[in-house]
């Protein structure tokens, strides 16, 4: 029998309370100087600054949504899903990125999106987001490391990038890149993995109306540390696979090798599906740690999303598939 092991959160591990308030009131306040410093007459700004954030700023809610729409499961506090975060840019350790994100450069932003789509190029992040309407959405993160947390996310789904952007008939996998630069983020100065953070998905699962590109939660635009200014959720899937701080979309004909997989194909397969019948090679993926809760919960069939997206698996061997 394996004997399992669960990563442990020290309660050690996240800020005090005041700290969280402080926290949260220098997010809005930056924010506000950052929109309000654009708008001023005759200021030396670069014409661009915070472009994005301009746009974005008149569609946040500050508030947050009802628990109601929650499903009866609590949000993770704001200050947990700040504070215990995996973006190994910043280091692996799950306090490095709410302490060196700030060295992310989010402004000005664009993504190039290349390979097999119609419309291909560089487009900067403002102009992505006049395009599209913005959605609050609830969904748990389920991390392969056996935690999980439930996040209002603010965003549009990526269906609707691609297509405007016009898939082709040889479009049947979508990649992603991270930001690569190593001056700024600290972790890419040392092998961890094969930078940059690529990921990928089948084009049907790109296309399916559940995956996400956010721009903000709990009505605040995106934390740095939680991927800004723009990351993928895809919410049947461990978190490994929604990358954060996107540059770059290629659209492929051939199925490439994720990051994850470079370093280690017998741990992280390519379609990294919640199931809690297939163990990690070191741990079970039975049960889950909901951040802020004490006892485990039992891991559910996708997620929780089954319903929607059983059917993109059908007829498909997942132990093969992982
Ligand atoms: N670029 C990039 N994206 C990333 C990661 C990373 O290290 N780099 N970590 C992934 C993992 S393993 C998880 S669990 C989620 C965590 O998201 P959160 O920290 O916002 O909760 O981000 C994913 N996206
Ligand atoms: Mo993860």
């Amino acid at each position: 029998m394996p004997r399992y092991r669960y990563p442990v959160i020290s309660e050690s591990e996240v800020t005090p309370k005041v700290v969280f308030e402080n926290r949260r009131h220098f997010l809005r306040q930056g924010f506000a100087i950052g929109a309000a410093a654009a708008l001023a007459p005759g200021m030396l700004l670069p014409k661009d600054a915070y472009a994005w954030a301009d746009v974005l700023k008149p569609v946040l809610q500050t508030d947050l949504p009802s628990q109601e729409l929650a499903g009866g499961e609590a949000f993770t506090d704001f200050r947990d899903a700040t504070t215990y975060n995996n973006f190994y840019e910043f280091g692996t350790g799950k306090r490095d990125p709410e302490v060196f994100a700030h060295n992310l450069p989010v402004d000005p932003w664009s993504i190039t999106l290349e390979g097999e789509l119609d419309k291909t190029g560089a487009i900067p992040l403002e102009d992505i987001l006049k395009r599209y309407s913005l959605e609050e959405r609830i969904y748990r993160l389920r991390c392969v490391e056996a935690w999980s947390m439930v996040i209002p996310w603010v965003g549009f789904p990526l269906a609707d990038l691609l297509n405007y952007h016009g898939l082709t008939s040889k479009s049947n996998y979508v990649e992603f890149e991270s930001l690569y630069d190593p001056d700024n983020l600290r972790g890419q100065r040392r092998s961890i993995i094969d930078w940059p953070y690529r990921e990928a998905l089948r084009v049907d699962e790109a296309m399916h109306p559940l995956t996400l590109l956010a721009v903000g939660m709990y009505g605040e635009k995106m934390p740095n540390q939680n991927g800004a200014p723009i990351r993928l959720v895809v919410p049947w899937k461990y978190g490994f696979k929604s990358i954060k701080s996107i540059t770059k979309i290629r659209v492929l004909e051939e199925q490439p090798t994720t990051s994850w997989q470079a370093r280690n194909p017998e741990e992280y397969g390519f379609y990294g599906n919640v199931n809690p019948e297939v163990d990690h090679p070191r741990w079970s993926q039975a049960r889950e740690r909901r951040i802020g809760e004490s006892g485990r919960r039992e891991t559910l069939m996708f997620n929780g999303y089954s319903e929607e997206v059983a059917h993109l698996y059908e007829g498909m061997d997942l132990h093969q598939y992982y």
